[in-house]
């Protein structure tokens, strides 16, 4: 009956589309709408639109993405406590549960103006002290990670505040777009001062949708358009990272996160559970979290690991988790059959966006999941670190990225961020509060396409701006 629903839906959606594109006389190819061809999710553009699995998931495998998003959501408690299963919280940490970060399976924004009302979930800020271009080490009594909340008898790190100053950019229309650049600084140091050496990288929680797709597309797929020193003089000149597998101490192509520092959605998964919550994993046997060794009385506090294993997060619970975060379905397209979108279409291929916004890459034929096996995707990334210039630069490098260089992020569902998370800010510390201003900020690699951008006439940007909208 459930499946007979569904085909019904399917059927229904494919004559609507169709239906759609000759009402509008336009040629669009209904596959067009679908990211992840059949494994996109067919659900409503609502708030929940980032929140569905993958449509290719087997009906049999619907219970561990439940139970999953349930760990996903669960509230951590300081150990010991009665229900040993959820304990071992901190001592330092930045949020309780994944999901107050990843709101709504989607994006994490900075902290508002009416700061300290607002506090800083949903964004966290690394630290280190750069050693080399590609080499940093954590700060001495602070860590890798700023955290911003801690058990009853611990102090916390401290909480980082932003001011903004703007700064007007003239358009080829004869308009001007407003930027707002951040200030960021900790106030309310814990621990004393930070070593003079520290950088702080802010970094908001970036969207969960289509996180397995990405993780099945071969290593080689995406180290063949690398282009390190730029031998086909196109300006654009993208690294594939390498990075370690703590668990196997293998190198392998780094995927996850801001700079690409992860390889796999597991160890991704572990990390966050070790520096965002104070949980220790199998990969990350270390129940006082991010405390350093100047931080007693946090070293001190109870451990919440079970006997039997000693950890925190059992190899049952981490999978799930896991397999939730490699399940969450990349919504259709919205519009595709406006022209004005058809046209933002035509010119984000002639600015030069999709040299690292890539349009398409296809996902391993024998991928070990066999829901995400064999799809061509239209993510809008090439997975490589690319020089995104000064204005970007976080002065911290981190595991095989440069202090000015980011992995170029997906654009799958972006035009979706309002609808679900009643913002648009985007890029890594979510500064911009717009696509245009988010465009603009495109430096050092990405100049010519920006400077593109800069010269359009309204209609045009505004068309570039719709097709974004409609991804
Ligand atoms: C304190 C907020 C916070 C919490 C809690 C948190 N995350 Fe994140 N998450 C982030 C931020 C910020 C990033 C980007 C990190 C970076 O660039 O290094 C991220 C990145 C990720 C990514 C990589 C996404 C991508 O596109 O590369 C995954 C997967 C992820 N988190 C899963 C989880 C899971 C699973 C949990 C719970 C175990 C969790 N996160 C808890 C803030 C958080
Ligand atoms: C040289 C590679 C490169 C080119 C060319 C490029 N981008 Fe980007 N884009 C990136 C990177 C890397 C980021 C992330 C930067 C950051 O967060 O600091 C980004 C971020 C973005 C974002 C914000 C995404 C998010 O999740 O926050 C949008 C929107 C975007 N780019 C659109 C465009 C458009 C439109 C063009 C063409 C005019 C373009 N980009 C050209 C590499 C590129
Ligand atoms: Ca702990
Ligand atoms: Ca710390
Ligand atoms: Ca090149």
């Amino acid at each position: 009956m459930i499946r007979a629903v569904t085909v019904f839906l399917l059927v229904g959606f494919a004559i609507s589309v169709a239906l759609a594109c000759s009402f509008a006389g336009a040629t669009a190819d209904p596959a067009d709408s679908l990211p992840a061809g059949d494994a996109t999710s067919l659900h409503a553009a609502d708030a929940n639109a980032f929140s569905h699995s993958t449509a290719t998931l087997p009906f049999e495998k619907e219970l561990d993405f439940k139970v999953g998003n349930g760990i996903f959501k669960k509230l951590w408690v300081t150990a010991p406590s009665s229900t040993r299963s959820s304990d071992g919280l901190g001592p330092l940490y930045n949020a309780r549960a994944c999901q107050r970060c990843h709101l709504k399976d989607g994006r994490g924004h900075p902290p508002a103006a009416n700061f300290p009302d607002d506090n800083a979930v949903s964004l966290l800020v690394r630290l280190g002290i750069p050693l080399g271009s590609r080499e940093s080490k954590p700060d001495p009594v602070y860590g890798g990670q700023l955290q911003d909340f801690a058990i009853a008898g611990v102090e916390i790190e401290g909480r980082p505040y932003v001011t903004w100053s703007e700064e007007l950019v003239a358009l080829g229309d004869g308009t001007t777009a407003s930027l707002r650049r951040p200030d960021w600084k900790i106030v309310d140091l814990g621990y004393g001062p930070m070593d003079a050496g520290t950088r702080i990288s802010p970094r908001i929680a970036p969207p969960m949708i289509g996180l397995g797709l990405l993780e099945a597309v071969p290593a080689e797929q995406i180290v063949a358009y690398a282009d390190p020193d730029d031998a086909d003089g196109d300006g654009i000149s993208g690294r594939a990272p390498t990075v370690t597998n703590v668990e196997t101490a293998e190198h392998q192509l780094g995927r996850f996160g801001w700079k690409a520092s992860q390889p796999t959605l597991r160890q991704q998964a572990s990390a966050a559970f070790l520096g965002d919550m104070g949980l220790s994993t199998k990969a990350y046997r270390f129940g006082h979290g991010d405390c350093t060794e100047a931080q007693s009385v946090c070293r001190a506090a109870p451990d919440g690991g079970s006997e039997a294993t000693g950890l925190e997060v059992s190899e049952t619970m981490l999978k799930l988790v896991v397999f939730y975060s490699r399940h969450l379905a990349v919504p259709a397209r919205r519009n595709v059959t406006d022209p004005a979108v058809s046209r933002g279409a035509a010119l984000f291929a002639d600015a030069g966006c999709g040299s690292c916004h890539r349009p398409s890459l296809t996902t391993a034929a024998d991928a070990d999941d066999p829901a995400l096996a064999g799809h061509t995707i239209h993510a809008f990334t090439d997975m490589l670190l690319h020089d995104m210039g000064p204005g970007l630069a976080d002065g911290l490098p981190e595991g095989d990225a440069e202090a000015t260089e980011w992995r170029t992020p997906p654009l799958w569902g972006i035009g979706l961020t309002e609808t679900v998370n009643g913002h648009t800010n985007f890029l890594h510390d979510g500064r911009a509060r717009s696509v245009l201003e988010a465009i603009l900020w495109h430096g050092g690699e990405a100049q010519s396409a920006r400077d593109h951008v800069v010269g359009l006439d309204t209609a045009d940007r505004d068309a570039l701006i719709a097709y974004i909208n409609s991804l």
